[in-house]
């Protein structure tokens, strides 16, 4: 930690004057005559002072690269990766670099802002900070004593450090997001890693162990581009890299091979490979035997996995129940627990939690005896057989298995995928081989209606291969915070015990359509704009409210809707020595105050006491930023962290590595899984009324609509791009010179509109339209379309992506694990030029 390149500069005070004294001449220049001190500008002709200080960039890239930026007379002048440490994790993209034009960028909110037009119009008049926050302070109390604490809904992006404004003021949280929870929605029950988000893969690194590294839905070299060195590792140390992408993507183009497929057809290509691997015997028996849920017993009638009591109680039979040798007393067939019942089972009430598979055992057949034995005491089950116990059919999930893979031959899976019949075939040979990673997306087939028998059937061909908790292999999401590798866990400030959020009953996207009693909204980020689908419909809620507020540093195109807009500071300015701490990239990771808040931007934290100071409520915020700052180490459940302090980490040069990270982290490598069995849980008997137990295919509801698709003829995926991160960077200068927002298309497809590269086209659905360049570009799939998603009409040529997008939310949704995705990508279009 002492390889610093770059030297520690501390601030000195005739430093900070002439630095305060240069920021008072840009913001007069920028047309905010308020801070300017007349007598500070004489100063500005001095020599230049230069100071170096270190934050970190953001999160959703993947990155949160630790950068050191340089500050001359207050002016951010130059942004480089941090210098700190190792150089793996000394990352930075444009983005990083582009800073220096973007946090000065015509974007930004100035001032506090009022609305003066129509909500929608963004006709705004400038107001002083005590107005704007008097006034809405006043809406918070009014509205929650009229309607109840409840009745206020505030919501914080990821980016945003909100984190005590909603618990204080006892508001609604918003409920479910459905946002990044398709695939990990049918994965993740499977395997229990992952939390619904498919977050349960072990860090990249581990590719360079693999074998084959399959990437379906994911544009990792993009969407995860400081850590894209991690794909090139592995290529260079022989793994097969191999994209199924309907587009020919940067990953794909940096991939050994390339399979287009027809978007929304993941889980047909994996129900084709795993019918192929049960057929050609590719299967491996002992990992299916001793680590999945597929020997155990279902009963045929229920379709319900039989347990030991319960509703699903295994029909007791004693005859038929093996004798287990190593078993002590009383641990024969149903009657080997007592008195561990989880509570609040025995008068039938369903228990708080899910009973564990000790609690309450699954059943098997025994190989040796062909009786029924618990699953904990057969090391030796039957794969596929039955057996009938008082008169009750009992099956395994494998036979049932092959009952269902039956209609899902290769030869299907190639019509439904595009995708050829040898080719599905090979790669299930080579993935069945293994040892075999399969990175999936957020992006791709995870914003579709059927994403989560996707992920159901991913997890069922890792079931079958046992491609998980060894080296080289695991499933789920690669990108962004799930190579942060070593997370690291920090503690908290202590907030007050009454302060807590309501989780929302109905969730922001089902506000507009379900009763609920959201009167008013702060929104800490673009949710009106970004976070739901179908924009148009959430639009018209939202201005049915009482009062929103839209706290962001940039003007997003959701704050159009606010009553009041109030500008916050960005990641590189700040009033205090130190403004947070987070765990990433393997590190721990601290905020310097870089430069002074520009314009009359306010920290996120200033802006919480302020409202908390006019509540009486500022007694339970941390007192500055560094108080926090080093309550969030100290109270941290691991020892090296608690002792750390962000002074401390400062002095280090602003990083602190996790003590592991030079070993790849790996995921399960004593493949016990945290499920109820403790093994991979593949089958779902809590789906058996939508008759998805077992991965059954679906179509997507929208874009597999023929009918539909003669009047929108194209899929619209929205993806991510190098160049942005979500709604961010649109007023970033140099990165506008290499990109601009295009929606792009086959050049079969421009060719048969009469269209050419540069036309202003009208894209539009019967859920609304905007307008955008059109590009004609062979790498996308011919019927499909491809555009960077927060594409808005503050820099399309008209209108919003958001009003195109799909918000059906499938039926099924609510029995998932984290509720219904949105599938924004299930979105069929039509254009025309405009
Ligand atoms: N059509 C369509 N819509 C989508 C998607 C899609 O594929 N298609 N993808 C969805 C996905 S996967 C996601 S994760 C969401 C993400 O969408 P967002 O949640 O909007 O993205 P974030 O990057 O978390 O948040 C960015 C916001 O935080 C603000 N911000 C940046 N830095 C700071 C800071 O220091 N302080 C404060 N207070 N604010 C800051 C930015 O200006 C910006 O408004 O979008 C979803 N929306
Ligand atoms: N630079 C940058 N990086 C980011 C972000 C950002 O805003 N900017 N956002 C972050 C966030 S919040 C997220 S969720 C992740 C997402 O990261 P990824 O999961 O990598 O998603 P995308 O980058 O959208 O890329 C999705 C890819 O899937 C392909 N695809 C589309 N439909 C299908 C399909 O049906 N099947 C298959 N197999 N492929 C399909 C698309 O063509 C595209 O190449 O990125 C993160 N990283
Ligand atoms: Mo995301």
């Amino acid at each position: 930690m002492t390889d610093s390149f770059i030297s520690q500069h501390r601030l000195s005070r005739r430093g900070f004057l002439k630095t305060t004294a240069a920021a008072a001449g840009l913001l007069g220049a920028a047309g905010t005559g308020m801070l300017l001190a007349g007598g500070l500008q004489a100063t500005a002709h001095a020599e230049p002072s230069e100071t170096i200080a270190r934050t970190y960039h953001q999160s959703h890239c993947g990155g949160m690269c630790a950068l050191a930026c340089t500050v001359r007379d207050g002016r951010l002048v130059k942004i480089q990766p941090n210098g700190v440490g190792n150089p793996d994790f000394q990352t930075i993209c444009l983005k990083g670099i582009s800073e220096i034009s973007h946090i000065y960028g015509t974007g930004r909110v100035q001032a506090p802002l009022k609305r003066t037009g129509q909500r929608g119009a963004g006709e705004f008049e400038r107001i002083s900070w005590d107005q704007a926050l008097d006034e809405i302070t006043a809406l918070i109390k009014d509205t929650q004593s009229a309607h109840g604490k409840d009745s206020l809904l505030v919501m914080a992006t990821s980016e945003a450090d909100f984190g005590f404004l909603g618990p204080m003021l006892g508001a609604q949280d918003g409920g479910l997001t459905g946002i990044d929870v398709g695939v990990g929605n049918g994965l993740d029950p499977a395997t229990g890693l992952g939390g619904g988000f498919a977050m349960g893969a072990p860090e990249a690194r581990d590719w360079q162990r693999s074998k084959l590294v399959l990437t379906v839905g994911s544009n990792y070299c993009e969407s995860s581009l400081p850590n894209a060195f991690t794909f090139a590792d592995a290529k260079e140390a022989g793994a097969h890299m191999v994209t199924v992408d309907p587009h020919y993507s940067t990953t794909a183009c940096k991939s050994d091979e390339w399979i287009p497929i027809e978007p929304g057809t993941d889980a047909a290509l994996f129900l084709g490979m795993a019918s192929h691997i049960l057929d050609k015997g590719l299967v491996d028996e002992q990992f299916v035997k001793l680590h999945t849920s597929l020997p155990f017993l279902v009963n045929a009638t229920t379709g319900q996995l039989a347990r030991h009591h319960g509703d699903a109680a295994i029909e007791v039979d004693e005859a038929n129940f093996a004798t287990n040798p190593n078993a002590g007393a009383g641990e024969i067939g149903p009657l080997a627990i007592g008195g561990n019942q989880a509570e609040g089972t025995t008068d039938g009430a369903a228990p708080a939690v899910p009973e564990t598979g000790e609690q309450n055992p699954f059943y098997v057949i025994d190989g040796e005896s062909g009786k029924v034995q618990r699953y904990d005491l057969c090391d030796n089950p039957q794969l596929e057989g039955s057996i009938t116990l008082n008169g009750t059919e009992y099956v395994t999930a494998y036979s049932l298995l092959l009952e269902t893979q039956r209609p899902y031959t290769t030869e299907w899976a190639a019509g439904v995928t595009g995708i050829p019949q040898q080719r599905i075939e090979a790669l299930a040979e080579e993935y069945a081989e293994g040892p075999s990673s399969l990175a999936l997306g957020w992006g791709g087939n995870d914003k579709m209606t059927n994403a989560d028998i996707s992920g159901h059937a991913a997890a069922v061909l890792v079931a079958l291969t046992g491609n998980i908790g060894k080296p080289g292999a695991g499933v789920g999401v690669y990108v962004g915070p799930s190579y942060n590798g070593y997370g690291v866990a920090l503690g908290g400030w202590a907030m007050p015990e009454d302060w807590a959020m309501i989780p929302s009953p109905v969730s922001l996207y089902d506000m507009p359509f379900k009763e609920n009693n959201v009167h008013g909204a702060i929104f800490c980020g673009d949710f009106v704009a970004q976070h739901v689908a179908a924009m148009d419909n959430l639009t018209a809620w939202v201005d049915t409210l009482d009062f929103v507020v839209s706290i962001d540093p940039y003007f997003t195109e959701g704050a159009k809707w606010a009553d009041y807009v109030l500008p916050a500071t960005s990641r590189f300015e700040y009033d205090e020595p130190f403004g947070n701490v987070k765990g990433g990239y393997s590190q721990i990771v601290i905020q310097e105050k870089v430069i002074d808040p520009l314009f009359e931007a306010k920290t996120d934290l200033w802006i919480t006491r302020e409202i908390a100071k006019r509540l009486g409520l500022e007694a339970g915020l941390p007192p500055t930023a560094t108080d926090r700052c080093n309550a969030v180490l100290a109270s941290s459940p691991e020892p090296w962290v608690a002792e750390l302090t962000v002074q401390q980490i400062s002095e280090a040069g602003a990083v602190w590595p996790v003590p592991d990270r030079d070993t790849i982290r790996e995921v399960v490598p004593d493949l016990v899984f945290p499920t109820i069995s403790t093994r991979m849980d593949v089958y779902y008997d809590n789906l058996v009324d939508f008759g998805q137990e077992l991965p059954q295919w679906e179509p997507c509801t929208e874009i597999a609509d023929q009918e539909l698709r003669r009047q929108f003829p194209l899929q619209l995926s929205n993806v991510r791009t190098r160049f942005r991160i979500h709604n961010q960077f649109y007023d970033a200068d140099w990165l506008q010179l290499l990109y601009e927002p295009l929606i792009m298309v086959n050049p079969q497809d421009t060719e048969s509109r009469g269209l050419v590269t540069g036309d202003t086209v009208r894209v539009f659905n019967n859920r609304g339209s905007f307008e955008v360049k059109v590009a004609a570009n062979s790498a996308i799939r011919p019927g499909t379309a491809r555009i960077y998603e927060a594409a808005t009409a503050l820099y399309n040529v008209a209108g919003n992506l958001q009003s195109t997008t799909n918000d059906t939310l499938i039926e099924r949704g609510g029995a998932l694990m984290c509720g219904p995705v949105i599938p924004f990508s299930d979105t069929l279009v039509q254009i025309e030029k405009a």
